[in-house]
Parts: C-alpha cells; structure tokens; sequence
C-alpha cells in the first residue's frame, strides 16, 4: 500500500514541470496568470476531457489522499468525498444537477470543502482535475465557482461567464439545437435568439429582464458568494448581514421588475399566495445537457402539494409562524429564548429565518419557507411526479427568474419583509439630519435613455466534440437592454469649519403607478430602487460631487468573454507577466451596468430621484473608511463597510413626508428616462 502512494506522489511531481515547488511546506504560489491558466482550462469544455495537457494528466495520476499535510483538515473533507467516490454512491456524469436537491447539493458540497481546506494552489488545482473526471459536471462547477468565489488563494482569479460555460442554461432550446447542427456540419453559425413565447403572451413584453444572461449570471453570483447552505463552524468565516442581504437582493430585483413592467404598459407584479390560481403559465423553451426539457406549467393552476416535498398546508403554516414573530416583534430561537427583531438588525434575522440558512436561529419552526417555494412552484407543472421530469427552473438560480413566477413569488416574500419594516418605529428628522450639510441642488448631465443593443456570446461550449473534431465559430446574438451614460451632479455644501465624511445614496423610483396617479412618498420609496452608494469627504464650504454612471457601486461591467479571458491569460503568461490586466472583474456580484436605470419609454418615464449625503463617519461599520472611500457594494468578505440598514433613509414606513421636505441633506427631482 505504501509503495503504491509513493508511486502517486512521484507521478504528480513529474505531471508538474510549471510549478517547481514540490517541496513542502515551503511551497510557493504559483502567479494569478498560472492560476487564470488553470481556472480556465478547468472550466472549458466542461463536458469532456480536459484539453490542458498538463491539468489532464494530473488528473490521471494525482492521489487526493496521498499526503493530507497539504489539508487544513488532515484530507478529513478528502476521505469522506473519496470514499463517496469508491462507493459508488456520487451521482453519475451527463446527468442534471440542482443544487436545491439535497442528496446532489450534500456531494458538491463535499468537493467544495475539499477547495476550502486546500492549503495551496496545487494541492487545490490537482484536486479539481482529479475531481473534474470523476464527478458530476454540474456539481463540479458549482464547487469550483463556490470556491473561487470564497477562497483566498483565488482572489484575483476572474470566474469565466456561466452563459459561456453553461450555456444550456441560458439559451432556448432552439439555438441550442441550432449549435449542434453547425457542429454536426462542421458549419460555423451564429444563430439569434428570441425572448421565450409569443405577442399573445404579455409576460413576453417583459422577458428581456427575466432572461438577460447578465442578469441571470447576477442572480447566481449573488446566491454563490452568500450560500443558504453557508455554516461558519465549517467555512472559517462569517457572511456579515447574509439575511438582510437576501432581502435586499431580491427586493431590488422585484422593485426592479415592476419599474420595467410600467414601461411596458404593464400591471405590477400581483403576490403570489398559496390558496390563490397561478394565472401565469410558463413555457421554458429551454433543456438540460443532459436530462431532457424543463417542464412547463400551464395557465390557470391551483397549487398542489409536492410529493416528498411540501404540503402547501405546511407552507401556510411556516408563513403564520414568521408573520407571528413580526406582530410580536420577536422570533423564537430553539432553545425557545426571545430574538428581538424589533430594530434595525430584525431584517437580517427575517431573512435568514425565510430564506432559510444555518444562520437561522430556529430551523425546526421556522423551516425554509423561500427555498421549499422555490421548488414546490417549480414542480406544479407535474407536483405528483408522474411523468419522470427533471426539476424546473426555479431550482436553478441559473433559469429561475426565466419564469414571470418567480417574482410574484418574490413579491409575496417581500411583502413580509415589508410587514417587518412598517412595524418598526419611523425615524426621527433628528436622527436623519447631518449637521451643517445641505444639498444645494441635485442633476443630471448626459440623456437618461435606454436602448436595445445586440450582444453576442458563444455557444462552443454547448456542444459535444473529441478532440478530433475541430471546433467551428457558433455563437448567439441576443438583445439586451443598454443606457446612454450619464453622470449625477450634485452639489452640497459643507458648514462645517472642518472637512467632514458622508455617504451618498442615490435611490429612483416611479413617479406614477399604471393608472397615472402619483405614488404617495411613503409607497414610492419602499419602490426605490438604488442606484449607488459611495463615500465622499467633503471639505468646508461648496462642494462639487460628479458621479458617473460607471462608477455605480451597485453594478458590475460585463464580464470578458471566455475566449478573451483565454486569450489574455495565455498572452500574459508568454510575456512572462504574472498578472492578467481583468481585476475589474474579479467580482460578478452586482447588477449589470447596462442594467443600472429601468427601461424608458418614448414620452420619458417619469421617476423620483432621491439623493441623500449622510453622515459618513455615523455610517461607517469600519475603521479605515476615510482612505478607503469606494465598497464593493454586495460582495464584501468581512464586515460590511456601512452601518446603516439596505435602503437607508428609505427602508422604513415614512408616517409625514415633511420630514424629508425639511431635511437639508436630502433633495428630490423628478427626471424622466426616454427608450428610442
Ligand atoms: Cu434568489
């Protein structure tokens, strides 16, 4: 047996002629480049063998359990997955996976904890091409995406666009079809794809939101770097203000979603309820790589319980129980001590009760009230399980907001969320005011306007082929909605004798509702949507602050395509450089730049524009915040720069507006966003 590990050790050491830093434990990193190498060769083709001869071969003779001094917990993680593996019990390959089925979540799990407690580089790389071979692809990426998201020796690696490596899960079955024709051909094609359904269907006008792959790629990015199934006993750390954040996130993509439905003529989003007809069928038009369509859900349906999922009764009943602990202000832990969530820090436990997380303080009662939706509204489309289908879109944060459902699902949670905030007591013009600062007046420079732009992304990745085939140019052209850019001018004077710190928060919503009437200040801000959020020191007397909308704290650019990410990582590791120029892409969380304002219409949509200068040195939740003035709005390992709740000054019940007429640091203009 001895004989036989040695034997693994001197093959991997001879698999690895790049690296040369076999000696442990004084083992050095190898350059971020090598490490984009890796991260990209391990993501390409995802479906077939590695195509990085040396990454392949290392798979071939790497011995995971050989020497576990290179695991932070002495290979226990590798053992338990290695063992899984000779077993015979990981889910096979060329299979769909869901990371809402807990038996497929549990064995990608088990890999991501064999990254997390990889020391190095090499030990964590020859893991993932030892795995790649071995494990489910679906559970590889996940793990792998989760653990270069969370892990340090990944921190200027840039994730390649899921769309590009996934693409099954973000382009219609019709030019799917389409890409392996030209492949079967040997045809190069690039093949436009149509929003899912037709005129008849008025969900359709709406589409380019749900199934814009930037926005997809958003939602999954968000749901990777806060996990609902992250324990910190086990990860090393703690995701401060996971609950609030999860609330956040959504509303913004619910408050977001109606603001687009209003440009297009259309009825906000009615909540979805249990005892209530799902009026909005849906038809996917999208399939697995392997594992046939995902279902559809004809219009008109009443809800039916879930075999060995959930009963809508019990459904009903998690909702009374977190509804209860909002009327009583308090939420039951297990040992049946009192939470008090009658304060700004309430929210954060409310969504980590609803969502639900290891965070929660009382599983049991409470249960996952959001994730069992996710999957009993995904499955109503065949709730007995009688014809074999594969799980529904709402069981991948890939496809899930695919589904027009999936925010009337959102907009029933959000409305408990908001039940919480209206409970809390308003805050006071004392408590809002930032001393001797005033907004002398607030501006746009450059046109608010929308437009439909085409954006192109490949699909080589989608098909099969061997490395006899050659790969043939096959790509889709989707259009995705895009702004003009502009820049906020906003001018403030400071009275102060001494220079002073404040956070600017910059939120819009909806001037009128579908009928034309106004929205009332209290029901317009809960529709805020936020549009950034920065820190500015500001010295005596006038200051002049311009904020571009590229700089917005909540967006992120798009994300290189894979080809260039390969191209550039290859171009800089035969210059000899050892970083690749991408770190403005490292973090994926945010909305899409392009996405930054609501779609217009040719009247001009009219919206409230809300800046509010705050004070900066009350908000900040760290020490350093007068040098470092710029956070990375959602992804943010460690504690969360900014004191103050998610939609500060507007996330609770606003009783008399005159408050925020009579606050010198807060100004309000109505601008109108034009669509051509
Ligand atoms: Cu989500």
């Amino acid at each position: 047996m001895k004989v036989l590990v040695l034997c693994a050790l001197v093959a991997a050491a001879a698999a690895w002629p790049n690296y040369g830093f076999l000696n442990d434990p004084g083992r050095s990193e190898p350059s971020d480049a090598q490490k984009q190498h890796d991260v990209n060769y391990l993501l390409y083709k995802v479906y077939e063998n590695i195509r990085d001869e040396k990454l392949k071969s290392i798979g071939v003779t790497f011995d995971p359990e050989a020497d576990t001094s290179h695991y932070t917990d002495n290979g226990e993680a590798v053992h338990k997955l290695v063992k899984e593996l000779k077993d015979n019990r990981l889910l096979q390959q060329k299979h769909w996976f869901s990371l809402f089925n807990t038996r497929q979540r549990e064995e990608a799990l088990l890999l991501y904890d064999v990254f997390e407690h990889s020391k190095d580089w090499k030990t964590f790389v020859s893991n993932a091409a030892y795995f790649r071979n071995r494990v489910n692809e679906g559970e590889f990426v996940y793990a792998l995406y989760a653990a270069v998201v969370h892990s340090p020796l990944t921190k200027h690696v840039v994730l390649p666009p899921l769309y590009e490596v996934t693409p099954h899960l973000f382009t219609n079955s019709e030019v799917i079809q389409k890409a392996y024709h030209a492949k079967m051909t040997q045809t190069p094609g690039k093949f436009r794809s149509y929003f899912t359904g037709s005129k008849r269907n008025k969900e359709q006008r709406v589409a380019y939101f749900g199934e814009d792959v930037g926005l997809n790629t958003h939602h999954v990015t968000w749901h990777l770097e806060f996990p609902f199934w992250w324990e910190d006993k086990h990860e090393g750390y703690h995701l401060d203000r996971k609950g609030e954040n999860f609330f956040w996130v959504h509303h913004q993509l619910t408050v977001r979603f109606d603001a687009e439905r209003l440009s297009n003529y259309l009825d906000p989003v009615d909540e979805l309820h249990w005892e209530e007809t799902i009026e909005e069928g849906f038809a996917p038009h999208t399939t697995y790589k392997y594992g046939g369509e995902f279902p559809s859900r004809p219009d008109n349906i009443d809800f039916e319980d879930v075999e060995g999922v959930a009963c809508i009764r019990d459904l009903i009943i998690l909702e009374n129980r977190v509804r209860d602990a909002i009327a009583h202000g308090y939420v039951t832990a297990r040992d049946g001590s009192k939470v008090d969530i009658n304060n700004s820090h309430g929210i954060d436990v409310l969504g980590d009760i609803i969502e639900s997380s290891p965070y929660s303080p009382n599983v049991e009662y409470y249960g996952s009230l959001h994730n069992t939706a996710h999957i009993v509204l995904g499955r109503q489309g065949d709730p007995h399980g009688k014809y074999d289908l594969p799980p529904g879109v709402l069981e991948h944060f890939e496809t899930s907001t695919r589904d027009p459902a999936f925010f009337r699902l959102h907009k029933y949670m959000d409305n408990i969320f908001r039940e919480h905030k209206d409970s809390l007591t308003p805050y006071t013009k004392e408590e809002l005011e930032f001393s001797g600062v005033a907004i002398d007046g607030v501006s746009i420079d450059g046109p608010l306007e929308t437009f439909f732009e085409d954006f192109e992304y490949s699909l080589v990745n989608a098909v099969d082929d061997t490395p006899q085939v050659p790969d043939v140019d096959i790509s889709t052209i989707v259009s995705r909605l895009n702004h003009k850019e502009f820049s906020f001018k906003i001018d403030v004077t400071n009275n102060n004798d001494h220079e002073v710190l404040t956070t600017v928060r910059i939120l819009a919503w909806p001037h009128r509702d579908n009928n034309g009437i106004k929205y009332p200040f209290n029901e317009g801000r809960w529709r805020a949507i936020e549009l950034d959020r920065f820190w500015r020191k500001l010295s005596p007397g006038v200051n002049h602050i311009v904020r571009k909308s590229t700089e917005s704290a909540v967006t992120v650019p798009d994300v290189p395509s894979f080809q260039s990410l390969i191209e550039q990582t290859e171009a800089a590791l035969s210059a000899g450089s050892s970083e690749v120029d991408i770190q403005d892409y490292v973090s994926a969380l945010g909305v899409p730049n392009r996405f930054l304002i609501p779609k217009g219409n040719s009247e001009g949509l009219e919206f409230d524009l809300v800046v509010a200068v705050t004070d900066g040195k009350a908000d900040a939740a760290v020490e350093d915040l007068h040098v470092k003035t710029v956070f990375n709005h959602y992804g943010y390992h460690g504690v969360y720069p900014d004191n103050r709740p998610h939609g500060y000054p507007l996330d609770r019940r606003v009783d008399d507006k005159r408050i925020f007429n009579d606050l010198p640091n807060f100004a309000q203009i109505v601008v109108k966003v034009f669509h051509h």
